[in-house]
């Protein structure tokens, strides 16, 4: 197979990319930091091929897929692994460049790629789109706000892939994990402030991007005939929320 995952440059992406590579199949890596996708790339040698990309813009997109050598453009597999979350301010409080760049990678970049690949998959009559959503896209949260409302999008966008990719051979699936540990999301979403992201792993035993990346190769190694619409994980010791009820 060969799997265009975005994203690759940490986290589960990278993960992703090494369970992939190493059970024989080819994958290109698409991340901004050119550096660390050329590490991983000589990490996994012919099976890697990096490709520098924001998805945030169409035009790097269309530059990325135009670049794809001849030999990588049959995609079977799109990973739709970029993203981010920033901030855990309430929705009152949270500057709006904030939500605009969740908005901007969650959404719209993920629509954009997908839009890119697709075609083809459609006239090949095979392929799969694996979306990275999230618990918070389904159970809200304080400080979730529109983190939690572009994974939601992402649910909803797999869902309506579905319906339209119906008696084409092309599946699609949303992956939504709960916490999970050893990435750079909580960096990110603290923004550089490592202890604050520590934090939100301490005393548990987070799900890990092993973890992810297994359940990403169990769907695509499925037969052909079987689509997982949505799957959840959570680590054990994650469960819900109870409602906040402000009493006077
Ligand atoms: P990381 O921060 O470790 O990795 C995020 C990846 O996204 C990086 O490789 C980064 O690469 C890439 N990325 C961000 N913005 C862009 C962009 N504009 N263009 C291209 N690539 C971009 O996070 P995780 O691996 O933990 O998360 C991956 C996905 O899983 C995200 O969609 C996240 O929302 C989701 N998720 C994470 C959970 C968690 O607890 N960790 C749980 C549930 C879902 P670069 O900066 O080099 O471009
Ligand atoms: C990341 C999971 O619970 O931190 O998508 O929002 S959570």
């Amino acid at each position: 197979m060969i799997v265009f995952i975005t994203g690759a440059s940490a986290g589960f992406g990278a993960a992703i990319a090494r369970t992939f590579a190493g059970n024989g199949h080819r994958v290109i890596l698409a991340a901004r930091r050119e550096d660390r996708i050329a590490r991983l790339a000589s990490e996994l040698g012919e099976a890697a091929l990096p490709l520098t990309l924001d998805v945030t813009s169409r035009a790097s997109i269309d530059a990325a897929m135009a670049a794809l050598p001849a030999h990588w453009r049959d995609i079977d597999v799109l990973i739709n692994n970029a993203g981010l979350a920033l901030n855990t301010l309430p929705a009152h409080e949270v500057p709006l460049d904030d939500w605009d760049t969740m908005i901007a990678t969650n959404c719209q970049g993920l629509v954009s790629m997908t839009r890119a690949v697709l075609p083809a998959m459609v006239a090949r009559g095979s392929g799969l789109v694996i979306n990275l959503g999230s618990v918070a896209g389904r159970y809200p949260y304080p400080g979730g706000n529109v983190y939690g409302a572009t994974k939601a999008f992402v649910e909803q966008f797999t869902l309506n892939l579905r319906a339209d990719l119906v008696g084409t051979g092309v599946r699609a699936t949303n992956l939504a994990p709960g916490l999970c540990g050893g990435t750079e999301f909580s960096n990110v979403r603290f923004k550089g402030d490592d202890a604050a992201a520590a934090k939100v792993y301490e005393g548990t035993t987070p799900l890990s991007a092993e973890d992810i990346a297994n359940t990403a190769y169990w769907i695509a190694t499925l037969p052909p005939h079987v689509n997982v619409n949505h799957i959840e994980l959570m680590p054990t010791c994650q469960g819900f929320s109870p409602f906040t009820i402000k009493r006077s």
